[in-house]
């Protein structure tokens, strides 16, 4: 870091003076010094009281130099207002104590691929992915080779420290042959641990990277070409260029067991040798364009008209009236086990969700064993776009066993609704502000003639109860899925007899985030009340 005024500015004088706070003075040699942060830094470092006069990194660490050479570059550039920075897992991950900038957290390697997905949906933002080699060349390996092999117009800045930091010393994919590690107690013997990666290498043999340059914080000399390869690869995500990517070669004291100096001579006699600094790629890519379709909604890539128009086609003149959706979203989660048709619930109930012209999400959860192994969907039907399609506390569960009810019953929003495939709530079972409706599904799917159809039972309660989709949606649904005819025939039924169920045993209402939330109190049926 700059100097003692950016760590914690104690001092309220030099908080007053805003972000940029300069003090100049001569020293004894007759040179300036400037102790000066760049304002793309916060002004406070937050942290732990007894650690408040310290930032995150150790003495001597490169991360501070490398923050810093980026912090003056976007100043320069003059692009922290649109700038985010994606930090993953280990030392790099305080970024976000440092940066005034956007900042996004990623887990562990997983960095290019968030930062992808940021820079796809707001092309015009500069987002950096910024990682150490542990993260970078070992878990996310796959993620950083396909970005690059993508040529995503991201700025990747890659901290080789050749050790893992954070977590005391394990070896990397950059350990130097012969360098000592705790996992590698003797010495790195590319016999047994392989040979040092080169990443900039690697990513030189695909097409698409725009930029790829290897410098090193060994010596102020290098420090400056760090400076200008980490300017210019932010330029040329600025001027639109392609992928950049700038491989930093870093002191890491504390582990090398060094001082501040001593390590980056490391960085200059042991790490140079094997990781030569180079420029490795500096053009502009030649990606073929233009040949694509023009992007389409997914409803209608996937051929599923919305539901006015199916009826209108299929009988001119007869136009549905188009459902009052009285949600702004619904989130649902349907649990069971492998087999009970739960993923397939919410396939179905998403498909008419777009056919009611929604925004849908879909996520589906399974172990390693499809059949009778525990699954789970997630579903979002809304009338905005989705942020993540991930529910952490959905307005309705649809439980299909026991053992989901119990698991998922206490993340159910307050005045949302169960429904449980039972005959009776478990008479131990309690849930709070939480409407909860057993519905024999199982046993009406046996009477119906396939058990198979347990999950439609439920989308009939589903719909009767919750109201979010109009029943005809459901039939056109199930019409264009099922072929075979008795089980279409038997798949109605079911939904009709769902929608009895509900309708007759449950006051219809809408667990859902409306625009005035009209959720009624808990209204737990009891298993008399069932009978
Ligand atoms: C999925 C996952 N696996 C492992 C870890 C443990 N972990 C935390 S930091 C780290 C190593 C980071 O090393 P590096 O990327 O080289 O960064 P440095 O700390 O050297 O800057 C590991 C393995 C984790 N947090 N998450
Ligand atoms: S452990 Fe190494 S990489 Fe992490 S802060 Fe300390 S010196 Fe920097």
């Amino acid at each position: 870091m700059a100097n003692e005024s950016v760590v914690n500015a104690p001092d309220p004088e030099v908080k007053s003076q805003g972000t940029a706070k300069i003090d100049n003075e001569l020293n004894n040699n007759g040179y300036e010094l400037i102790h000066s942060k760049s304002p793309l830094f916060y002004d406070l470092y937050e942290r732990k009281s007894e650690l408040k006069h310290q930032t995150h990194y150790c003495p001597g660490c490169g991360h501070g130099v490398a923050h810093k050479l980026i912090a003056e570059a976007l100043q320069e550039l003059g692009l922290q207002d649109r700038t985010i920075f994606v930090s993953p897992v280990g030392c790099s991950v305080f970024a976000y104590y440092y940066f005034d900038v956007g900042n996004v957290q990623a887990p562990h390697g997983r960095a290019p691929a968030t930062a992808t997905g940021i820079k796809r949906s707001c092309p015009d933002k500069i987002v950096i992915s910024y990682q150490g080699d542990g993260d970078l060349a070992a878990i996310g390996t796959a993620e950083i080779v396909h970005a690059a092999n993508r040529g995503e117009k991201i700025t990747v800045f890659f901290v080789n420290n050749g050790i893992y930091g954070m977590t005391g010393g394990q070896m990397a994919p950059t350990t130097l042959v012969g360098q000592k590690s705790t996992t590698s107690p003797w010495g790195r013997r590319p016999s047994n641990e392989g040979f040092p990666i080169h990443v900039a290498e690697l990513l030189a043999t695909l097409e698409a990277p725009a930029y790829i340059e290897r410098v090193a914080l060994s010596d102020n000399k290098n420090i400056m070409k760090a400076r200008r390869a980490i300017r210019k690869a932010l330029e040329m995500q600025r001027d639109g260029v392609g992928f950049s990517f700038v491989e930093i070669l870093s002191p890491c004291p504390t582990i090398m067991g060094k001082e501040p100096v001593e390590a980056r001579r490391y960085v200059l006699d042991k790490m140079m040798p094997t990781f030569p600094l180079n420029v490795f790629r500096d053009r502009r890519p030649v990606i073929p364009v233009g040949t694509e379709p023009p992007q389409r909604p997914v409803a209608e890539v996937l051929g599923i008209k919305p539901l006015g128009i199916t009826a209108k086609a299929e009988a001119p003149g007869l136009s549905l009236p188009k459902h009052a959706h009285h949600f702004k979203d619904v989130k649902i989660k349907i649990a069971g086990f492998g087999g009970q048709g739960v993923l397939l619930l919410g396939q179905l109930l998403i498909e008419m969700g777009m056919r009611e012209e929604l925004e849908v999400s879909w996520l589906p959860s399974y172990g390693p064993e499809m059949r009778s192994g525990s699954a789970h969907c997630h579903v979002c039907l809304s009338k905005e776009r989705i942020g993540s399609p991930l529910i952490s506390h959905p307005d309705v569960l649809v439980a299909m066993n026991e053992f989901s009810l119990r698991k998922f019953a206490h993340e159910v929003n307050s005045g949302g609704i169960i429904l449980y495939n039972g005959s009776t709530i478990p008479a131990d079972f309690a849930a709070p502000d939480v409407q909860v409706v057993a519905i024999p599904a199982s046993e009406m799917a046996d009477k119906l003639g396939s058990a198979r159809v347990a999950n439609v039972v439920m989308l009939g309660a589903l719909l009767a109860e919750n109201e979010a989709l109009a029943p005809a949606t459901a039939i056109a649904v199930i019409e264009a899925k099922v072929r075979k005819v008795e089980l279409l025939e038997t798949n109605r039924k079911a939904l009709e007899a769902g929608r009895e169920f509900g309708d007759n045993k449950v006051r219809p209402r809408a667990a859902s985030q409306t625009d005035s939330r009209p959720i009624t109190k808990n209204t737990t049926l009891t298993p008399q009340e069932l009978v």
